[in-house]
């Protein structure tokens, strides 16, 4: 499988739908930092920070987003759910007046884990344009 393989601490173990080490998070079987949560989604802070704040958000029920790329009409109200559990995010963090949300999808986006994350980051002046 063509992916981005073991960028950082081995996440990436497939591009093609398998089980990731979120399943794991989301079972509470691995301990994580809860920063937000409710029926659909959960969010938790990154084990390798790239900013003062910096927050994953996960659907619990994956449902075959692996990556954003492969998003389908389906995933619409989730895909919303998502993206305003963000802003529920940066106000919890006091990050509201400046935050960034980045989706990496795919492997030339250097997405490590194949279950579809929201990263919200902040805390500091971030700088544009990303690598
Ligand atoms: P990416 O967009 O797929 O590259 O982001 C994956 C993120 O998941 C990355 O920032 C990791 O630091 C983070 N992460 C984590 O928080 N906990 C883990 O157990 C693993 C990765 I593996």
């Amino acid at each position: 499988v063509k992916n981005a393989s073991n960028k950082e601490e081995g996440g990436a173990k497939s591009a093609g739908g398998g089980p990731t080490i979120f399943d794991n998070i989301i079972a509470k079987e691995i301990p994580s930092s809860i920063v937000y949560e409710d029926d659909k989604v959960l969010a938790f802070r990154d084990i390798n920070p790239q900013a003062p704040v910096h927050v994953l958000i996960i659907p619990k029920q994956r449902d075959g987003l692996t990556e954003l790329g492969k998003a389908e009409q389906r995933h619409e109200d989730i895909l919303g759910h998502l993206l305003y559990a963000s802003k529920l995010v940066a106000e919890k963090e006091g990050i509201a007046d400046g935050f960034r949300v980045v989706i990496n999808s795919g492997p030339t986006a250097c997405q490590s884990v194949y279950h579809l994350h929201l990263h919200v980051l902040g805390g500091r002046q971030l700088k544009w344009p990303p690598g």
